[in-house]
């Protein structure tokens, strides 16, 4: 008996049902990622971690960015390559930041674009004039004459406090664990095929980098001295264990720092470039974080100076966690700007080795990893919960 048309389609249609249940999208994504895994350059750990994070079933995370309406284009471009390097499958949600009054320069046409570009999963949020303007205790006779004499507006100065002091305490970002900060002027040259924040955790730590440099000291002069008196004032909050050795030169510089008395001659400078950043939110919701900010924000050097939020986290990670609590990625072709970048050997990278700013990369993460070990004494009880 001939079979009918429409029982042919019934019969493909059935077909085809069972063939996606016998190959379900994980099976197609482990696939994807058991052809990366001939690839020696890669470690296991990041293999194994992929398969967990996809199809946005991974660690409670989220991409946030601070952008300003003149800098929008710059923004969707940082979200397209995100996006095609490795978010469309890893699904995190984005918040954006704008401040004040911002948002209303931002167009529908240009939200939408942002919408379409990251499938719906990027909310707007307004960081109120409250923690970017500066506050009225502010000398503000002191603050002009600084602008004159160091540089740098007051939009930056306030983008540099946002980011030491107020970012992870946003409502915003309230209900997410692990908080992965990106610039507008980013871009990955390489495909990501693993989860980056499950690769902090599946390392058991609490904050990930890509690139270490020292930090310039003119903006910030009398940043080094007061993280040295904040320490020896709370000394008794400090974790035995923690990486000042990062930081402070050598066991005297640390000694130094630890007793109030160091400054710029025992500071290394060294900072973690932070407009990549992804951090366990108990990196600064914990009351050592909160002191010190408050502490720096009493000295003033956020206006009064251009005190910068990288070297106050490097300070920051510095007296609150261990060495092996910090990652490095070195295989992401991560890029700020127009700065040198690291274009590893890798197909999966489309960046070219030969141009300019990936051969002029360095970096000085051994700064971090081989910092000389140096144990403080006590061991105040809530840091426990931190290491
Ligand atoms: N909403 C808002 N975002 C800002 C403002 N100033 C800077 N940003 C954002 O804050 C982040 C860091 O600012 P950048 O100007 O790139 O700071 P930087 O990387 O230290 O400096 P560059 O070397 O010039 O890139 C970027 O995402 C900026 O778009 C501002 O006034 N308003
Ligand atoms: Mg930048």
């Amino acid at each position: 008996m001939p079979i009918s048309r429409p029982r042919l389609y019934l019969f493909f249609g059935l077909f085809i049902f069972a063939l996606l249940l016998l190959y379900p999208a994980g099976k197609v994504v482990k696939q994807t990622y058991s052809a990366y895994s001939s690839n020696q350059e890669l470690p296991d750990h990041q293999l194994q971690s992929s398969s967990t994070a996809s199809g946005g079933k991974g660690p409670n995370g989220v991409i946030f960015m601070l952008m300003p309406p003149s800098r929008v284009h710059q923004a969707q471009l940082a979200l397209l390559s995100t996006e095609n390097r490795f978010n469309r499958r890893l699904q995190y949600p984005y918040v954006i930041f704008t401040v004040g009054e911002e948002i209303d320069k931002i167009t529908e046409e240009d939200k939408a674009k942002i919408h379409w570009i990251t499938e719906g999963r990027a909310t707007f949020a307004t960081v109120p004039l409250e923690s970017w303007n500066v506050p009225d205790s502010y000398d503000k006779a002191k603050v002009e004459e600084s602008l004159h004499n160091i540089g740098f507006s007051m939009g930056y100065r306030s983008m540099c406090r946002f980011y030491s002091g107020f970012f992870w305490r946003h409502p915003a970002l309230a209900q997410y664990d692990w908080l992965w900060r990106l610039d507008t002027d980013i871009e990955f040259h390489c495909d990501v095929p693993y989860d980056p924040i499950q690769k902090v955790i599946d390392a058991n730590a609490l904050y990930g980098f890509v690139q270490i440099n020292p930090d310039v000291d003119f903006v910030q002069p009398s940043l080094s001295g007061n993280v040295s008196q904040f320490l020896a004032a709370n000394a008794h909050m400090l974790p035995h264990n923690a990486n000042h050795g990062f930081v402070w030169n050598g066991k005297e510089g640390i000694e130094k720092a630890l007793k109030g008395g160091a400054g710029n001659d025992e500071w290394t400078r060294m900072t973690m470039y932070n407009n990549f950043e992804i951090s366990h939110k108990s990196v600064w919701e914990n009351d050592l974080y909160k002191k010190f900010f408050d502490y720096l924000e009493q000295e003033g050097g956020f206006f009064y100076e251009r005190w910068s939020d990288a070297p106050i986290h490097a300070f920051a990670v510095a007296m609150s966690l261990r060495k092996d609590q910090v990652v490095q990625f070195t295989d992401l072709g991560y890029q700020h700007q127009g700065w040198a970048y690291e274009c590893p050997r890798l197909d999966r990278c489309t960046c070219n080795r030969d141009a300019v700013p990936a051969r002029g990369f360095y970096d000085n993460a051994h700064a971090w990893f081989d910092a000389p070990s140096y144990n403080v004494k006590r061991t105040p009880k809530y840091v426990q919960d931190l290491n």
